[in-house]
């Protein structure tokens, strides 16, 4: 089954939204490189969840699979992920987001502060468009920092494959991994503020 055949007359709503989520998130003033060269938002993806997708995850939940629950019993149908370079960029984004008039957050999952056990770690919002494009839609935003990108792109590559060797041993390598990765995320953190509090002290 396609997009259009599962989604029908929403589909073109839901892009709507997307590209609504998307718009705002450009405004974000870390969102170009300023002329000190700090770029918060390194780059943002989005995607419509894929029938095949959304069909599995309505089987799983229990849900009938059909349009009103994959709109309103599900908030995923819409995906965002923004992709920050450090740590406190995906809690500033966070704040200006929810600041912002026309969504409101109804969920926050903070697996920064509280990694899933396998190591995953990313800030998960779902947000309802209160005004404008796709009003009364929901979607997930996921932040992460590009370094936890890049991790969790290897470790969803699993998903999909059913038979592993030594599954257990990546598994295992996966999540020191993502400890080392998490190390480094706050060392680069640090370092920068160190940096910038420098540049600062040596222009007053
Ligand atoms: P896709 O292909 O990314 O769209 P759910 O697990 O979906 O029933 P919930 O509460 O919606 O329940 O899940 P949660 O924890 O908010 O996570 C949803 C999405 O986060 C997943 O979407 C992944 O994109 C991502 N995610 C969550 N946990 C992991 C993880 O351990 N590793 C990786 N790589 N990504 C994760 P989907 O549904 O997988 O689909």
């Amino acid at each position: 089954m396609n997009f259009e055949e599962f989604y029908g007359d929403a589909l073109p709503v839901l892009k709507l939204a997307e590209k609504h989520i998307l718009n705002t998130i450009s405004e974000y003033p870390g969102f170009n490189e300023t002329p000190e060269g700090i770029q918060e938002i390194i780059y943002c993806r989005s995607r419509i969840k894929s029938p095949e997708s959304m069909t599995e995850k309505l089987r799983r939940k229990g849900l009938p699979v059909n349009l009103n629950s994959a709109l309103y019993k599900v908030n995923d149908a819409i995906g965002v992920r923004v992709v920050c370079s450090f740590a406190d960029d995906v809690y500033n984004v966070y704040r200006w987001f929810s600041g912002h008039p026309d969504f409101e957050i109804i969920n926050v999952k903070d697996y920064i502060a509280n990694p899933k056990p396998n190591g995953y770690r990313s800030l998960h919002l779902i947000i309802k468009i209160v005004s404008g494009d796709g009003c009364g839609l929901t979607a997930e935003i996921q932040l992460r920092t590009i370094a936890t990108d890049f991790w969790a792109a290897l470790e969803h590559q699993m998903k999909y494959k059913h038979e592993i060797t030594h599954e257990e041993l990546i598994r295992n390598e996966l999540k020191r991994c993502a400890d080392e990765i998490a190390s480094v995320d706050l060392s680069m953190q640090t370092l920068r503020d160190i940096i910038m509090n420098n540049s600062w002290d040596n222009e007053a």
